[in-house]
């Protein structure tokens, strides 16, 4: 059966969980639109979060690859449409690292856009009355880094349906001292997912207009 690739991260500044790695997990295995989901938690780590997700690529050989993580302060799952070719960390990684000012890579271009059928699966994620949004930046922390490393490979080596989907805090990591910003529920948030994949599988053109007919 061919494989779908979906990637989630480990937790990162002082978190106990990451909603997209739970998700992840939670898809692993699963049969959608004919091809078996792997799961596979990435490090919230420069570099190493992208050596492992390229090591996946290699090894599963994908249809498709959907990486996720978490975007605290967002009520919507937001399906990315580009990444840029830029890191500057916010917050160290889980690892101490804190690049600033710094191309993913060195040569190559600006941005990569998103091979995912954007405007399809919010649509779809939309009729299914979960939340959602393209959103046109993945920020510049290790998920753009992985997003970009991602869209380059897929560029260069072989080219398919790829990108990447952020997603909102879980209502337990909502309550906190410092205000209570919006959440979802893992079980919407694996839903979401799951239409993501069966979408990107599915979906013929980019239903561009049908989407501007919503907002
Ligand atoms: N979110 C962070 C990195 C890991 C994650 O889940 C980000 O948006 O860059």
């Amino acid at each position: 059966m061919k494989t779908v690739l979906v990637t989630g991260f480990e937790p990162f500044d002082g978190e106990r969980v990451n909603p997209s790695a739970l998700a992840a997990e939670a898809l692993n295995g699963r049969e959608i639109a004919g091809h078996r989901v792997t799961g596979v938690v990435l490090p919230c780590v420069f570099g190493k979060s992208l050596a492992m997700l390229r090591g996946g690529i290699r090894c599963l050989q994908p249809e498709l690859i959907i990486c996720a993580g978490q975007r605290g302060g967002r009520a919507e799952i937001a399906v990315e449409s580009m990444a840029i070719n830029i890191v500057a960390a916010p917050i160290p990684d889980n690892e101490g690292n804190q690049p600033f000012a710094r191309p993913v890579a060195r040569t190559g271009p600006l941005a990569y856009l998103s091979t995912l059928p954007v405007e399809a699966i919010v649509a779809a994620l939309r009729d299914a009355k979960l939340p959602a949004m393209i959103s046109n930046c993945a920020g510049t922390f290790v998920c753009n880094h992985v997003f970009y490393g991602l869209m380059r490979t897929l560029h260069r080596a072989r080219p398919g349906r790829g990108g990447f989907i952020h997603v909102p805090y879980l209502p337990e990591q909502a309550q906190r001292a410092d205000g209570n910003p919006p959440s979802m529920p893992l079980e919407e948030i694996v839903r979401g997912l799951e239409i993501a994949v069966e979408t990107s599988l599915t979906a013929e053109h980019n239903l561009r207009a049908t989407v501007r007919a919503n907002q």
